[in-house]
């Protein structure tokens, strides 16, 4: 709980994230870095580096022993692990607690609770949350699945308790295809995840993707951040966030701020954690997942909320008390983020590593683009291919628009193929404008 030196257990934009908020709460760094990524910005924007081992994750990013090691040589006695990687490894976060090193994320029991899907709901509806009718807990026997779509009627969805993200997941519209789904969706779970168990859900059709970040402090307080919609993805991959969510009124906020709060604190919840609800046409939202992480479209809040949750987090970690009100929490004009992909979108988005020739910050009044990227930067193809995030920020959601559209239209990455000419449609798409959208925009746009 007492600390000054953080090791950043991740690499790219979050990084540089993470090292910057511990900078300003004037304090040391370390970072640790793949073979693949030792001309990197993390490296070289920490206090001190350590090379953790070759390019493939398993053997850098991911491999605990290392990172523990490089921990104590250094004298970080804190670790935050970003998102990805070990940030949804209980395991991990225990490790660290064992080794007198803060795990800067919530406790264990919590990131294990919510990474089990069917304990994560019914976890959450104890604590109040609606949650889509379905099977409590997990199905063993096809009459079961028949018995409880007899229920609840067509369409159901059959997911994996050890899925989350849309992994394992089976969508069943006739007694034919949920026999089929059933077995299917059991089989892909055991060899995919090693455990087998599956539920069954109500399948709610064109909904939208409404998350609240919340912030709960280690002597019981939680405060909610307001909503992200991110109902614009691409096979379970967020492309736009933004906050407010055009979809939510000042009623139905303080609905699902309330109940994400209550549930937050009713479990005991500490550090950031973000709440996902599925919103039906008729807004009725139900609660969907828990992540017990920072996420990478964060910044849309801290953007409207003026409140730099990265920090707060790692106050937290340190055993301060959350200062912020929730009275005090206002969300002032409107935040979109684009994620800027190293992926062709006219190849099926197919990743594509290379060499940065030139690169142009977008810049000016309401533009922030948290970023690794610099001319002469290679990406290596070893991680993701988010290269950065462009947040425009707005008094309304026309201007933040306007503004996404004219920084979209600055930025300059030669080199390789990007998804920014794919952002600059969306822009432009009349629905995008009216807000009309739902998670099936992408496939239908
Ligand atoms: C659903 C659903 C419709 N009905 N559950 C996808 C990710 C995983 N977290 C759960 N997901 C979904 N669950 C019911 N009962 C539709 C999705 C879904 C989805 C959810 C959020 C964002 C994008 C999505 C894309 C396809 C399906």
């Amino acid at each position: 709980m007492n600390f000054q030196k953080i090791l950043i257990a991740n690499r790219g934009e979050i990084a540089l994230r993470i090292i910057r908020a511990a900078h300003e709460l004037r304090l040391k760094t370390v970072a640790v870095y793949s073979a693949a990524d030792s001309e990197s910005l993390h490296a070289r924007l920490a206090d001190e580096a350590v090379c953790i081992g070759p390019a493939p994750s398993k053997e850098s990013y991911l491999n605990i022993t290392r990172i523990i090691s490089a921990a104590e040589i250094t004298g970080a006695k804190a670790i935050h692990p970003g998102y990805g990687f070990l940030a949804e490894n209980p395991e991990f976060a225990e490790i660290c607690e064992s080794c007198g090193i803060t795990f800067i994320g919530p406790q264990p029991e919590h990131i294990r609770a919510m990474g089990d899907k069917i304990k994560a709901k019914e976890t959450m509806e104890k604590a109040g949350l609606p949650g889509i009718p379905g099977s409590h807990g997990n199905i063993d026997h096809m009459r079961d699945a028949r018995r409880i779509t007899k229920e609840i009627g067509y369409p159901v969805i059959l997911k994996a308790a050890a899925g989350g993200g849309g992994k394992g997941m089976r969508i069943a519209r006739s007694d034919e295809e949920l026999d089929a789904g059933f077995r299917i969706a059991q089989a892909e779970a055991k060899a995919a995840f090693g455990d087998g168990r599956i539920y069954l859900e109500k399948f709610i059709g064109k909904p939208r993707h409404i998350e609240v970040q919340i912030l709960g402090d280690n002597y019981g307080k939680v405060i909610a951040l307001g909503e992200r919609e991110c109902s614009i993805q691409r096979r379970h991959q967020k492309l736009i966030e933004e906050s407010p969510s055009v979809a939510v009124d000042e009623t139905l906020r303080r609905r699902l701020t309330l109940s994400a709060v209550a549930a937050a604190e009713s479990i005991g919840y500490r550090s950031a954690g973000t709440i996902e609800f599925l919103m039906d046409q008729d807004k009725n939202f139900y609660f969907m997942e828990m992540n017990t992480r920072i996420q990478v479209e964060h910044p849309v809040t801290e953007m409207v909320t003026g409140i730099d949750v990265v920090k707060e987090q790692i106050n937290i970690a340190l055993g301060d008390r959350l200062k912020i009100m929730q009275e005090d929490v206002e969300l002032r004009g409107h935040a979109i983020e684009c994620r800027i992909n190293a992926e062709d979108p006219e190849r099926n988005f197919v990743p594509v590593p290379g060499k940065i020739v030139f690169f142009h910050m977008p810049q000016g009044i309401g533009v922030r683009f948290d970023t690794h990227i610099f001319a002469g930067h290679v990406i290596p193809s070893h991680y993701d291919s988010l290269i950065g995030k462009l947040i425009c920020h707005g008094n309304s959601r026309a201007e933040a628009i306007a503004r996404m559209k004219r920084a979209l239209e600055e930025i300059v990455i030669e080199g390789i193929t990007t998804t920014i000419p794919f952002h600059r449609r969306i822009m432009e798409h009349p629905k995008y404008v009216e807000g009309n959208i739902s998670t099936n925009f992408i496939e239908e746009m």
